[in-house]
């Protein structure tokens, strides 16, 4: 009996990969189809697979083609399933021809001629363009406007009035205004971190963007890094037991004329750090803290702009801290203390692509390592454009954590 084998990511199932499945499986008596998780297509830079591997799984089942079907993880495991499973022969498209020549060594390796005129990315581009246009034009704007060029179905475009969305990253007290006139001109909104400076104004833009029936979100990127989203499931498991507390530092000095008291135009220093340190805190502990305490020390006191910051949060059974400035350089490590060991993500933690649960016996101490691509940016265009195509919502930062933030920037800023 000869076993055959082929992989593919299968999204959005069509005719190219039925026609690739039934001559695999003609090729022998036992056919097993791998699909690629999730994980393992974002780490080759598939980003924007519109079905998650249950889907995509259920729909090759349901073809009843497949013998067997198995989850391709890691790169490298075809030689491990080909020796696993004894197989015989290896087959993919001839998109792929020469490519996995080096399979050659283990078993028989046949490219099939691809289905000309049909591809999942075509299916995907049928669907019109969501067309993004920026508002402000700072640094971190044009890095989001180059992270559109990664992301399928995304579309930058120069001006406002072609745009169904709009991405805002003009100064914090100006936020307000700015998405309330984009949701009322019927544009969904993504707008850096903090949404407005107040946090009734927060929730007022949300409610505004119910009722439009739009998409307002929050783009505090580091929530879509895929080594701080496992962190937090991590820990939620209890894998370093009771949070105790939660200590978050971000710094930079890059603009040294802030020091010497230039800030016309500038974001201060809760403002442009405060949303990324806090959001571990509010995300982990939770936004009913009991009592905080905010010392600042100011560039200019009178504009309520903040060289450097530092904030006590004290919850029932925890405590956190803040560190942010742009007028002054600390280690910009994220900790969290836990009653069985505790989390260290090392500087600078905002741009998190690895992270240690340490234990007292070092021997137990975990290391975990995710591929980050653009900050987290392009994957937040992602969640932002499936949002607004599904209705669903993939947001990683909930409108409650966007208020608490907001609550806490006020305090700074009264
Ligand atoms: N295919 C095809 N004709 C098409 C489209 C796809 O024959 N019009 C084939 C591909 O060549 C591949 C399979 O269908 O063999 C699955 O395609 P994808 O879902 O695009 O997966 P792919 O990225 O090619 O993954 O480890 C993953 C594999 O290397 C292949």
């Amino acid at each position: 009996m000869s076993r055959v084998i082929t992989y593919g990511t299968f999204d959005l199932l069509h005719y190219g990969h039925i026609r690739l499945l039934e001559r695999a499986k003609q090729l022998g008596d036992y056919l097993i189809v791998g699909v690629t998780s999730d994980d393992f297509d974002r780490r080759r830079g598939k980003i924007n697979t519109h079905q998650s591997l249950m889907e995509r799984m259920a729909a090759v089942r349901a073809l009843g083609i497949a013998d067997e079907i198995i989850v391709e993880e890691y790169v490298g495991q075809k030689i491990d399933d080909i020796k696993r499973y004894n197989i015989d022969i290896f087959t993919v498209g001839s998109d792929w021809v020469g490519q996995f020549d080096y399979l050659k060594e283990y078993c028989t390796v046949i490219y099939l001629p691809r289905t000309e005129g049909v591809s999942s990315s075509d299916i995907r581009a049928k669907k019109a363009d969501l067309k993004i246009a920026v508002l402000g034009n700072s640094g971190i704007g044009k890095k989001f406007a180059k992270e559109c060029e990664y992301v399928n179905g995304v579309q930058r475009v120069e001006k406002m009035e072609e745009s169904d969305a709009i991405y805002i990253t003009s100064l914090p007290d100006k936020h307000y205004k700015d998405i309330r006139q984009a949701l009322l001109e019927g544009k969904h909104v993504i707008c850096e971190s903090p949404i407005a400076t107040k946090a009734e104004q927060v929730k007022e833009l949300f409610t505004l963007a119910r009722n439009q029936k739009l998409v307002l979100m929050d783009g505090l990127k580091p929530a879509y890094s895929t080594a701080y989203a496992r962190l937090l499931v991590l820990i939620k498991s209890g894998a370093i037991g009771d949070v105790v507390s939660v200590d978050s530092v971000c710094t930079s000095i890059a603009d040294e004329k802030v020091a010497q008291g230039e800030i016309a135009g500038k974001w201060n220093s809760i403002c442009a750090w405060g949303p990324t340190a806090m959001l571990p805190i509010f995300q982990i502990l939770g936004t009913n803290y009991t009592d905080r305490h905010i010392v600042s020390r100011f560039i200019d006191e009178e504009k309520k702009f903040d060289g450097f910051t530092k904030i006590d949060f004290v919850y029932p059974e925890a405590v956190a801290s803040i560190k942010v400035a742009k007028a002054a350089k600390s280690e910009g490590s994220l900790v969290i203390t836990g009653t069985k060991g505790y989390v260290y993500v090392p500087a600078p933690w905002w741009k998190m692509d690895y992270f240690e649960i340490r234990y007292e016996n070092a021997e137990n101490n975990k290391r975990y390592f995710y591929q980050l691509d653009g900050e987290g940016i392009r994957y937040e265009i992602v969640a932002f454009s499936k949002t607004i195509e599904t209705g669903k919502d993939f947001s990683y930062v909930s409108e409650e954590v966007s208020v608490a933030i907001a609550e806490i920037i006020e305090m700074c800023m009264r």
